[in-house]
């Protein structure tokens, strides 16, 4: 009977009170005039008891009999599809693509021929080697597909925030692949590329050279999606309507400016957030500040493909901005998130070879390689061929077909004719001007497996990248390298990717071995090409040269206690958000504190879930005696000194300086620690926060 009275509690608990009709025997019903549904079976049958299962006795065994017990546990079992091989990981939004004006020249695809018009997109974020349940701020590629619904179809535009690829032919990907996730005899390393498997693939490969000094810069940190640039990486093809190819490559760039975090901070944020991005993209979204980035176009025509230093059919290379500008034709807005993970970013099926007519595919052989490749994972993915029936892959505009069947077949089609030819007068017919021709670009040769002898240099570009970064960049290269190749347990691996780094740049590569403490100095690799010497920096490739021009989006945390200056405080919550950026509270208690004026300020975070890594800049505003309450607690000297360290900004009151003295970083005031001591010096500080990182902090690595 004390069984039956739990039962009652927690049923009444659950509907509340006047919405339960709990029955002599423990039953319930729900009464009239609850506004809440009746759950039923998946077969509409009613479900009168859904807490416990139907037994032989109070104590007895379970009854084969109870349909809804074994429906609703045999469709618990069957919950999860196979997660991605590749960029399992991922976030996504709804949001539209406006095109700024007619591209006819160039395209006759739909969406790019009226000004102003609005195209829905679905954009899948994610990072590629980690494990669906793995954290966000790994050293990785992160994946930026998007998916256009125009009126002629949808286009999959799949790309990464990295323009260039690790192998030139999708013959590799297996292996490369296989080289970073977990190694098969032990399960792990989880989402990380610094193992020896990894290391070992690459030294072996000089192709991903280029890539590796991508991978190895801050570009595969960023501070979050909304902060960074998205490529299409291969070079695509553009027809008009006159059947005219002009080759393309595709850029995303992010209206919000590039940002990234540092290896350090990169470090504390999966364990204090394991979500960092995507409660980012979730929160930014939610809170109406819409992300943007602009589509660029790079197009070019034979000739200077035939000019042009490197094959643009060959993905480890880029073309620099400063020598093909790129020109913006329209902007991605993201303003809606999904209504259900699973149904939308989970199932959506991204397949390369959507593209509509106007868009072409060139000779690209890891392009041509995925083209095999998407629709074929798709269907191991999501079970049948009719992925296209779900929402989030199903085309926006009318379409007609005589496929039919299949498992879970949705769209079935009515009435007699299921083929054509047929003389019946009925069903879609094949349209010579609307539909997809492909480019006839003349191809002859004899059948070979060969590289290309135009893909042969392998360190040039890498080395382009390099000398384009700034000191501070260059000096986080090096020690991504250091990192990376320190978790490598075998010297020989170690050594054999020093001996290409010495075809980048020679002071890099002593650096490196010197940081490892190689005992010897190995001998550079042997380059199928000498690295060019001639090719200019591109100050594109910089992410510190192409900050944002405002410290809008961003968040401030300001550790605060009892007794916080309550003017300071709320000038400082003004100035930012006069900004565009957000202030959040850190506090030793969620609950909140008491400023001077006897008002309550909530917290957003108590101190231990809320370290400074969280936030792009902070204030350190305690009164004298949260102060002292502070410098006891290692997360308080954790949050200002770990800010320090990473050049943050940090504006602070005189009392707090007792924290900084505990914390070891007294000897830091720089230009970049702000000192507050009335409304105006709030000001300054949002003013100073725009540069992102004080980079000139002397001594910050502790
Ligand atoms: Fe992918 N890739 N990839 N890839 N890729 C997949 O497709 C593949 C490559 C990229 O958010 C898979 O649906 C091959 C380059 C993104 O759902 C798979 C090759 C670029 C996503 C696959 C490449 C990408 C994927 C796994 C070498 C940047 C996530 C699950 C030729 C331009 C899309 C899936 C999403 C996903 C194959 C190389 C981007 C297995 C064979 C280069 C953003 O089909």
């Amino acid at each position: 009977m004390a069984e039956q009275a739990d039962d009652k509690a927690r049923k009444a608990a659950r509907y509340g009170e006047a919405d339960v009709n709990v029955g002599a025997g423990g039953e319930t019903h729900q009464v009239a005039g609850g506004d809440l549904p009746a759950m039923t079976t998946q077969q509409g049958i009613p479900v009168s008891d859904d807490q416990n299962s139907l037994r032989a006795g109070a104590r007895g065994p379970t009854l084969l009999e109870d349909f809804h017990f074994r429906e609703k546990l045999f469709h618990f079992d069957h919950e999860r599809i196979p997660e991605r091989v590749v960029h399992a990981r991922g976030f996504g939004a709804h949001g539209y693509f406006e095109n700024y004006g007619p591209l006819a020249d160039l395209t006759r695809a739909d969406l790019f021929q009226r000004k102003g018009e609005k195209t829905p997109a679905f954009v899948r974020f994610s990072t590629v080697a980690g494990n669906k349940g793995s954290f966000d701020l790994a050293r990785d590629v992160r994946g930026f597909a998007v998916k256009l619904y125009t009126k002629e179809g949808n286009w999959d535009l799949v790309g990464n925030n990295i323009p260039v690829f690790f192998i030139q032919d999708a013959m590799k990907f297996p292996d490369m692949v296989h080289a970073v996730k977990q190694e098969p005899d032990r399960g792990f390393p989880q989402a990380q590329s610094a193992h020896d498997n990894f290391w070992d693939f690459v030294s072996l490969s000089p192709e991903s050279m280029h890539m590796i000094m991508w991978i190895m810069s801050d570009r595969a940190i960023p501070r979050s999606f909304r902060f960074m640039e998205g490529f299409g990486v291969h070079t695509f093809r553009m027809v008009d309507a006159a059947g005219k190819s002009t080759f393309v490559k595709f850029h995303w760039k992010p209206k919000q400016g590039l940002q990234s975090v540092v290896w350090n901070e990169a470090v504390k944020i999966n364990g204090a957030d394991p979500d960092f991005h995507r409660r980012d993209l979730w929160d930014a979204i939610h809170a109406g500040d819409f992300p943007e980035w602009e589509l660029g176009l790079q197009v070019f025509d034979e000739a200077f493909a035939e000019k042009f230093a490197f094959d643009v059919l060959d993905a480890t290379k880029i073309i620099p901005e400063e020598e093909l500008p790129i020109r913006p034709v329209g902007k991605l807005v993201l303003d809606r998130c999904v209504d259900n993970f699973f149904a939308e970013t989970e199932q959506v099926a991204f397949c390369t070879q959507n593209v509509v007519p106007g868009i072409d595919f060139s000779d690209d052989p890891l392009l041509q390689g995925r083209n095999f490749s998407y629709l074929d994972t798709q269907l191991k993915r999501l079970g049948s061929p009719n992925f296209t029936h779900i929402p989030i892959n199903a085309p926006k505009c009318p379409f007609a077909h005589f496929q039919q069947d299949g498992h879970m077949a949705m769209h079935n089609p009515k009435g007699r004719v299921n083929y054509e030819p047929n003389s019946w007068g009925v069903g879609p017919r094949e349209s010579p001007d609307k539909g997809f021709h492909s480019f006839p670009a003349p191809v002859e040769g004899p059948k070979l497996r060969v590289r290309s002898e135009t893909f042969a240099d392998h360190y040039s570009q890498g080395r382009q990248f390099y000398i384009s970064q700034t000191e501070i960049e260059r000096t986080h290269i090096a020690n991504a390298l250091t990192f990376e190749l320190s978790k490598v347990e075998t010297p020989a691996i170690r050594s054999r990717v020093v001996s290409h780094l010495l075809n980048i740049d020679q002071a890099l590569a002593e650096t490196v071995a010197k940081q490892l403490r190689l005992k010897e100095m190995p001998k550079a690799a042997d380059a199928a090409k000498p690295t060019r010497q001639d090719l200019k920096p591109s100050p594109a490739l910089s992410i510190v040269l192409n900050g944002p021009k405002s410290f809008a989006g961003r968040k401030v945390g300001a550790l605060v206690t009892d007794g916080v200056d309550a003017g300071l405080l709320d000038a400082l919550a003004n100035a930012l958000k006069a900004e565009g950026a957000t202030l959040k509270l850190i506090a030793p208690e969620v609950g909140g504190v008491k400023d001077s004026a006897g008002a309550w300020r909530d917290a957003h975070e108590k101190l231990e879930g809320g370290p400074s890594v969280l936030f792009d800049a902070v204030a350190i505003l305690p009164s004298k005696e949260g102060a002292e309450l502070l410098i006891t607690l290692p997360s308080a000297r954790d949050f200002v000194a770990d800010a320090v360290a990473h050049r943050k900004f940090v504006a602070y009151v005189a009392d707090a300086m007792p924290l900084f003295e505990k914390a070891g970083v007294a000897g830091n005031l720089d230009e970049g620690v702000i000192p507050l001591k009335a409304a105006d010096d709030a000001k300054k500080f949002v003013e100073a926060c725009r540069k992102l990182r004080f980079w000139d902090r002397a001594g910050a690595e502790r």
